[in-house]
């Protein structure tokens, strides 16, 4: 449509963004959504019905609960806002300058996380790892790509991102903790000092990640200003067989996609049976 308006302040990357994704295994655009976008998501995110419930509750209640978050995956109630994010124009240029043309939309989730929530451990995300069927050692190298948005933003200290820049050179390892990666061991494989970088973004941002590089997030203090962050993920993998949580496309997210659109959803999601010969 020739009139919608723009989801991102601009709609491709810069070629030092693209060089920065494959030097550090990220890109980090703070406050990239348009003011519009940003009332348009967060509203839509909010008004959720399960989304309402939960932040309604007391902190003291959610801890009786035992549930500092919400977490939905596929997250496929999105209005219009966040249906726009899937193939607005800046992520389809990162997709095409990165992966190239040859990628599929993976899956989405929703997470609203209050206080007192636990903080997640460095990881790296990519579910034909960590699994031994043919096709898991066929799929190792390709791209999954991760982009993270953060309607509300994150301070340091306060359930912020960490990034460890260049991780995504370091091969997959079961057993890697926080404190062998960043003992140095692995700082030849990377090609530099590997460390972690404790982000700060402001409400509106998006962080596009090479799902290689290991990431993590600290935990949600109790005397938290910001009373729950909200987090929403869309994932893009390299054409191929389906990830772990590859999604079934609701039947009328394909009717209604233009051809192009249509694209990205024509792959198998994952069952049961995906990976058993
Ligand atoms: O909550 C975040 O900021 C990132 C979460 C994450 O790394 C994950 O869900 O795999
Ligand atoms: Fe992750």
């Amino acid at each position: 449509m020739a009139d919608e308006k723009s989801v991102f302040r601009f709609d491709a990357p810069l070629s030092e963004d693209i060089d920065g994704f494959h030097r550090d295994g990220y890109i980090a655009y703070p406050g990239v959504l348009t003011d519009e976008a940003l009332e348009g998501l967060t509203g839509e995110i909010l008004n959720l019905e399960p989304v309402r419930d939960f932040i309604n509750l007391s902190d003291v209640e959610r801890q009786k609960m035992g549930r500092p978050s919400y977490f939905v995956r596929p997250w496929n109630d999105r209005g219009y806002w966040g249906d726009r994010l899937i193939d607005a124009p800046l992520v389809t240029a990162l997709l095409q300058a990165t992966v190239g043309p040859d990628y599929h939309f993976c899956h989405s989730a929703l997470r609203i996380t209050a206080r007192g929530a636990n903080p997640i451990r460095l990881h790296q995300d990519h579910h034909h790892w960590f699994h031994e069927y043919p096709v898991n050692f066929a799929e190792r190298e390709k791209y999954y790509i991760q982009i993270l948005y953060y309607p509300n933003g994150f301070r340091k200290g306060d359930h912020n991102l960490i990034v460890v820049p260049g991780s995504h050179k370091v091969s997959p390892k079961k057993e890697m903790t926080r404190e062998m990666l960043l003992s140095g061991k692995y700082d030849k494989e990377a090609s530099r000092e590997l460390k972690e970088k404790h982000l700060e973004v402001p409400p509106g941002s998006m962080v596009y990640i090479n799902a290689r590089m290991y990431h993590g997030v600290e935990a949600k203090p109790l005397y938290s200003p910001q009373a729950y962050r909200i987090f929403n993920i869309d994932i893009f993998k390299e054409a191929g067989p389906p990830h772990r949580y590859t999604q079934e496309i609701p039947p009328q997210w394909i009717s209604a996609a233009s051809p192009e659109r249509k694209k990205l959803f024509e792959r198998e999601h994952y069952t049961e049976k995906s990976w058993i010969p």
